[in-house]
């Protein structure tokens, strides 16, 4: 039986991986990374990610970092739960492109408008918070998922930042098209439980 290590800050960025992984239904281990305590991770997790940020999976020895990594891992290795289009499918070009979107333009333009840097989309590689905000829309306007009519691992990285850029950060106008997305994965068993225990990890480390 292959196990999975976790590398988790419960609420952080990693809670989108916990999500995926209860998805797949597959055995995983929580290696906690407690980044309020001093100094953050633990220098010993260099070794693990370079940048000492969650989060990272260790699978039967590999090392996977950065979210889209990881959602493409692991929803490749476990193929039989239908999370990854396959090659000959026509939503397997959205879902690649959804999952390097959500952390090379979504992330950094919904931080930068949270932290009130206000940039010229023409000279950063991932352009402006507006093109990033229409995008979005005429997508989730187009079809159910953000891949196409099914539910992918795409959905699962690009609904996490959505849930938090409208939610916690308060960023994001929280548009019909996106209430109705977010209703759509909410509803999800996996997500539930995810949420769930996320919420339970994220008490326990506050008492
Ligand atoms: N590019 C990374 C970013 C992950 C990230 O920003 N993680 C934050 C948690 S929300 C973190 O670990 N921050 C701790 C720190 O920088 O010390 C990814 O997508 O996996």
């Amino acid at each position: 039986m292959s196990m999975i290590k976790f590398y988790h800050m419960p609420w952080s960025r990693s809670s989108g991986v916990r999500w995926l992984l209860e998805e797949l239904g597959v055995p995983y281990e929580i290696e906690l990374m407690n980044l309020r305590a001093p100094g953050g991770a633990p220098e010993s997790y260099r070794s693990i990610q370079p940048n000492k940020k969650v989060p990272a999976i260790d699978h039967d020895g590999t090392i996977v970092t950065e979210r889209a990594a990881i959602s493409i891992y692991l929803s490749e290795a476990f193929p039989e739960v239908g999370l990854a289009p396959a090659i000959a499918d026509k939503a397997r070009a959205a879902w690649l492109t959804w999952l390097v979107y959500s952390d090379s333009v979504f992330d950094p333009v919904v931080a930068a408008k949270s932290n009130g840097i206000d940039f010229m989309g023409g000279r950063y590689s991932y352009g402006s918070f507006d093109e990033m905000v229409a995008n979005l829309e005429r997508t989730l306007s187009s079809r159910p998922y953000i891949a196409g009519d099914s539910f992918t691992s795409a959905d699962v990285q690009i609904g996490s930042g959505i849930h938090y850029a409208i939610h916690v950060l308060q960023v994001l106008p929280e548009k019909p098209v996106f209430k109705d997305y977010l209703a759509r994965l909410q509803a999800r068993p996996a997500y539930q439980r995810a949420a769930a225990l996320d919420a339970e990890l994220a008490q326990s480390l506050a008492r």
